[in-house]
């Protein structure tokens, strides 16, 4: 194939991934003003900025394959598939929450889409993936994983011993290091000498890739080829997804303190969902009209998912010993 040709093929699942960002980035923005007006119960870390990383890598996917996430999960899970009424019923504690209202934010998981759960433990997410590869591979099924982390899990035994266990037994995974530069208050720069996650994949021998995590299109590039190899038999890769969260670490934190406003600015000029609308626009393949009307669906799915999550019912007292071992 021509690059021209694969060029026009990507670009013809722009409008689609477009739409796709949309619903993760309102879907948190929803969160949020629920939150701060003390609707919904729980703690979240929202993916307000890192949208292109969900919906580039999960896109590729099959539903039967499998992703495991961190505890900026809820774009992850949307992007895979869960619907977003159902993961607002997970975050609001309701029995029609993929996990029953009992997993909320951090423990929130739904198989039935491939979806092997958030995680409130830095860095768990690379030794869980590992596992669900090495059983993919195991059972001979086909499917491939990915294990998603932040830039705050390469520094930890998990990541190397995991990354290390998934090349030398050619795993059918992609590990995904959403690299957003911080961990909480403490910048990338500061708690490591090698800033470079991708050039660690030497050291064990598998493939790394650097992408810019802000463009839908890239990410789609590097993850579509990690899981056509993988898939094939070809081994794992690590991806290296450089992004930005706009928001703070968790709703709480106001994300002042430890970097610039400028900073911020910054990167919010090189929105995925802008830039993915300019491209859209300049290519011709959507009008201002045609992206409202997108947006304005999205809305709408958003406001459902409200009506939806708040009315459902809350676990019957009795059921406080179910799922206990
Ligand atoms: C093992 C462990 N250590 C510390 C924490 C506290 N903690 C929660 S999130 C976080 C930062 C994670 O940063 P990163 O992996 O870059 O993800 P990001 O929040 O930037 O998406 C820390 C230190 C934890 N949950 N687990
Ligand atoms: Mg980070």
């Amino acid at each position: 194939m021509t690059e021209a040709i694969a060029e026009q093929k990507d670009l013809a699942l722009l409008l689609d991934y477009y739409r796709r960002m949309l619903e993760l980035r309102l879907f948190e923005l929803k969160v949020q003003e629920l939150y701060r007006n003390a609707r919904l119960p729980g703690f979240v870390h929202l993916y307000v900025g890192e949208e292109a990383s969900g919906v580039g890598v999960c896109a590729n996917l099959k539903p039967e394959d499998l992703i495991f996430s961190t505890h900026r999960g809820h774009g992850h899970a949307i992007a895979k598939g869960v619907p977003a009424k159902v993961a607002l019923a997970e975050l609001w504690g309701k029995t029609t929450g993929c996990s029953g209202g009992r997993g909320g934010s951090m423990h929130m998981y739904a198989p039935e889409y491939g979806f092997m759960g958030t995680n409130g433990i830095v860095g768990a997410p690379i030794p869980l993936a590992t596992g669900g590869a090495l059983s993919a591979k195991l059972r001979k099924s086909g499917q491939v994983v990915v294990g998603f982390f932040g830039d705050g899990a390469v520094n930890s035994g998990s990541f190397h011993e995991a990354v290390n266990m998934g090349s030398v037994w050619d795993l059918p995974i992609i590990y995904v290091c959403e690299n957003n530069l911080y961990a909480t208050e403490m910048a990338f720069s500061r708690a490591t000498k090698n800033t470079s996650v991708a050039s660690r994949a030497a050291a064990y021998g598998l493939p790394g890739v650097v992408v810019d995590g802000q463009d839908v299109l890239a990410v789609h590039r590097a993850a579509k080829e990690a899981i056509d190899r993988a898939r094939s038999g070809g081994g794992p890769t690590l991806i290296e997804c450089k992004t930005y969260r706009y928001v703070g670490h968790h709703e709480g934190d106001p994300g002042t303190d430890y970097r610039t406003k400028d900073e911020v600015e910054q990167w919010k000029k090189n929105d995925p969902i802008k830039r993915a609308a300019k491209v859209l626009l300049e290519a011709g393949l959507a009008d201002e009209k045609k992206l409202k009307e997108v947006e304005a669906e999205v809305v709408q799915l958003m406001e459902d998912a409200v009506t939806f999550a708040e009315n459902s019912p809350e676990p019957l007292a009795s059921s406080v010993t179910d799922h206990v071992f």
